[in-house]
């Protein structure tokens, strides 16, 4: 990542951003190049899970590493409190705003007020459903229907050897998110290509360790013969383990669990056979953030979309990871 010093980089930065003005993101006039450092104003979904802690570190170190004044504010899950936060950035004429929407809809009236105020939004981690997409300039996260899609592969294969049906229990992140809906989807669509796993029921652990425990208390109430658990994210796949062995079952052998995330503790719970299998979804976005908002204002070419890094871990590639793990 290019270490920027403003004073420096700031004649440099202006004729940069005049020759590039002509590649300004769609819909956008940069107004003011911030003579002095950029100031960049975050809302955050909340402090659901270990990925969020995560994610919440990365975005902080990295607008510190870059020099980036970062106004930032914990939603704790209400988008009331996210449109909040985005009103009060653009009373306060920030440069930037960059936001992790808590749920897909409802967003259009402010990133309007922010386009009116001529103040670029970058969107991170998860998506929104919006009828004008200009209205943000970038989208840095990753491809959850692909997570899905690796979940159910992975697990299938596991029963390759297997004729029968395998009956699958969802626990599901919050209603309304982008994770949750694509993830199921991607999930969905590969199980439904050879049919042999069979999605039983589905029960929300919003994100976290007691939710999918008690998630997983009523599917166990309600499914009989669970052979398999996808948990959208790995906090949620921790309480599927504390509930299976309430019930007398060992979990990641009686019953299997995939999960997406990659935290430290899911590879842990790995590498302790209490999960099989880990899609990565990886929370250390903040310096992707901090090279497009550098970018918006000196010159570089933003890329409306930015893909974060996947990649399946299973018990062996876990125990090669952790010691390096860096969350
Ligand atoms: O999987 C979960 C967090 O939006 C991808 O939100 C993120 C999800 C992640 O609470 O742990």
């Amino acid at each position: 990542m290019r270490r920027r010093s403003f004073l420096s980089l700031g004649t440099a930065g202006v004729c940069s951003v005049l020759a590039g003005c002509g590649d300004e993101p769609e819909g956008f006039n940069l107004r003011d190049v911030p003579s002095g450092p950029i100031v960049l104003g975050f809302s955050q979904v909340g402090s659901e899970s270990g990925w969020r802690e995560a994610n919440t570190a990365s975005i902080k170190k990295a607008a510190e590493r870059n020099r980036i004044t970062l106004k930032f504010d914990n939603a704790e899950g209400d988008q009331k409190k996210q449109i909040a936060a985005i009103q009060s950035y653009i009373a306060a004429k920030v440069n930037v705003i960059a936001f992790s929407p808590v749920v897909e809809t409802g967003w259009d009236g402010v990133l309007r007020q922010a386009r009116d105020a001529g103040i670029p939004v970058v969107l991170t981690d998860r998506l929104i459903e919006t009828t004008d997409d200009s209205l943000y300039v970038s989208s840095i996260g990753a491809e959850f229907a692909s997570e899905g899609n690796l979940a159910a592969l992975y697990l299938e294969n596991d029963y390759e050897d297997y004729s029968g049906h395998v009956n699958v229990v969802e626990l599901l992140g919050t209603p309304g998110s982008s994770p949750t809906k694509l993830r199921t989807e991607g999930f969905r669509e590969t199980a439904s290509r050879h049919g042999k796993l069979r999605v039983m029921d589905s029960e929300t652990g919003n994100w976290t360790v007691a939710g999918g425990e008690t998630a997983m208390k009523k599917l166990l109430r309600r499914v009989k013969d669970i052979d398999a658990v996808f948990a959208q994210n790995d906090d949620m796949g921790l309480g599927a383990v504390k509930a299976l062995q309430a019930a007398g079952k060992k979990p990641g052998t009686d019953v299997r669990i995939v999960t997406v995330d990659a935290t430290r503790a899911g590879l842990t719970a790995l590498v302790e056979g209490k999960l099989n299998y880990v899609v990565e979804c990886s929370p250390e976005i903040g310096e992707q953030l901090m090279t497009v908002v550098v970018d918006l204002f000196f010159g570089g070419q933003v890329q409306k979309r930015v893909e974060s890094q996947k990649a399946v871990f299973d018990s062996d590639s876990a125990a090669d990871a952790l010691p390096d793990r860096t969350y």
